[in-house]
């Protein structure tokens, strides 16, 4: 079992005056109440951050709690409809999917007594839980997808709702929308302590690898992700074929399913007609798993078309990987192209990047050395923490 780690656990990665600052922004809160609602306990990014930051923000003597949305399989067919058109993609707006979205949430509403001294919302799914209350207090809504052009129909539905929340975090300063409430701006982060990121012996990295029968004679190339259009596994598939055709390797296309998204056990069937002897896809709910591969990669891909933030990258520009991102949303303010990873635009371009690191380790070295420096000034989630700590704090007592 993982330890539960205190701020000072961290100051080895964020130096001693992070450390201090922190607990500074978080005495004046103590014994405050603090719920984090989402709609996963499991699989997915916000799940992974709530996990960690939940226990940080107790230990800093702040009460959070975390609670989850309940519902059938159908209002979450609707939630990932929504959570698509968010991202871009068409949707068909009727009057059915808002009273199955709708009523779903109210019942959810009449079963968890959210009288907190700040409820923070993630996401659409429980977005309009905060029509039923007589709120006494500030409500968020934190929402991490990726809002670089949202389907208009969609938005516009979600708006009033969006409307009553008193602040509205997002990842990116792009996201900004027309808004009557302020908007806040920052990415979330990863825990090296978590069992996604911690240090992991070369035999470890071995037992995971061999356990999952993933063969290391050749180079790895790997994209993990939650099996989702989203990540683009299909173009990760493409790129990969064009480079093998220069370059001998092992694509690893490593996923899970989260328990808010349909269409994920749909997308892990479709790709399951590419394996073969060099391209292995799996879906598996192992953290080890994901922390060996992207420790043992040659390249890492996350090729995303839309990407709130994207933590996978991170993870492994963490671990001191190579990575290959999409030129979109929140990859865009992690990599810098050239320097600490490479942006991609296309299937050529990203078969390109994988040869030319395959072909280069100095290359890879000095890219990978960057990136977990980068990680460290910039994504870690004691740094997510702080913003929280601001933006608590700036409400009225
Ligand atoms: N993961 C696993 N096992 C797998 C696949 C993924 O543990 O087989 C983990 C992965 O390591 C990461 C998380 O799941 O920690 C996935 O997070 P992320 O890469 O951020 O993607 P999403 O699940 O799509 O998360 C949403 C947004 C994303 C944003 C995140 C937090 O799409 O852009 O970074 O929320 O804001």
């Amino acid at each position: 079992m993982n330890a539960i780690h205190t701020i000072d656990d961290y100051e080895r990665y964020i130096g001693k005056e992070a450390v201090r600052r922190v607990k500074e922004k978080a005495r004046p809160l103590r014994d405050m109440h603090v719920m984090h609602m989402n709609s996963t306990y499991y699989g997915g990014g916000v799940s992974q951050i709530l996990a960690s930051l939940t226990l940080l923000m107790n230990s800093l003597g702040i009460q959070t709690g975390w609670r989850v949305v309940h519902g059938p399989p159908d209002f979450f067919s609707v939630t990932k409809k929504f959570h698509n058109a968010l991202q871009g993609g068409e949707i068909n707006m009727t009057g059915r999917k808002k009273e199955v979205y709708e009523s779903v949430v109210h019942e959810n509403a009449i079963r968890n007594h959210l009288d907190h001294d700040v409820v923070i919302i993630h996401d659409p799914q429980p977005l309009p839980l905060i029509t039923h209350y007589r709120r006494k207090s500030p409500w968020i809504w934190r929402c991490h997808l990726d809002l670089t052009a949202p389907n208009r129909k969609v938005w516009n539905y979600l708006v009033p709702f969006i409307e009553r929340y008193d602040a509205v975090i997002l990842s990116c300063g792009e996201y900004r929308r027309d808004l009557k409430k302020p908007q806040v701006f920052f990415t979330p982060g990863i825990d090296p302590f978590s069992i996604v990121n911690k240090d992991l012996s070369e035999n470890a990295i071995d037992e995971r690898l061999e356990h999952y029968g993933i063969p290391t004679d050749l180079p790895l190339v790997v994209q993990i992700s939650r099996f989702d259009r989203w990540k683009d596994p299909e173009g990760v598939i493409r790129a990969f074929q064009k480079a093998r055709k220069e370059e001998e390797c092992t694509l690893v296309l490593v996923g899970n399913v989260a328990t808010d998204d349909p269409e994920g056990a749909e997308v892990y069937r479709s790709l399951l007609a590419h394996r073969n002897e060099r391209i292995i896809v799996k879906s598996v709910q192992d953290g080890a798993l994901v922390n060996a591969l992207q420790r043992r990669a040659a390249v890492v891909l996350q090729k995303s078309i839309r990407e709130g933030f994207g933590l996978t990258v991170s993870e492994a520009m963490w671990k001191g990987a190579a990575v290959i991102g999409g030129n979109v949303g929140g990859i865009r303010q992690q990599i810098e192209d050239g320097k600490s990873g490479f942006l991609v635009s296309s299937v050529d371009e990203a078969a390109e990047r994988i040869v030319r690191l395959l072909r280069d380790p100095d290359l890879r070295g000095r890219m990978g050395n960057a990136a977990r420096e980068r990680v460290r000034e910039h994504f870690l989630f004691t740094r997510t923490v702080e913003q929280y700590l601001d933006l608590i704090g700036s409400f009225e007592p």
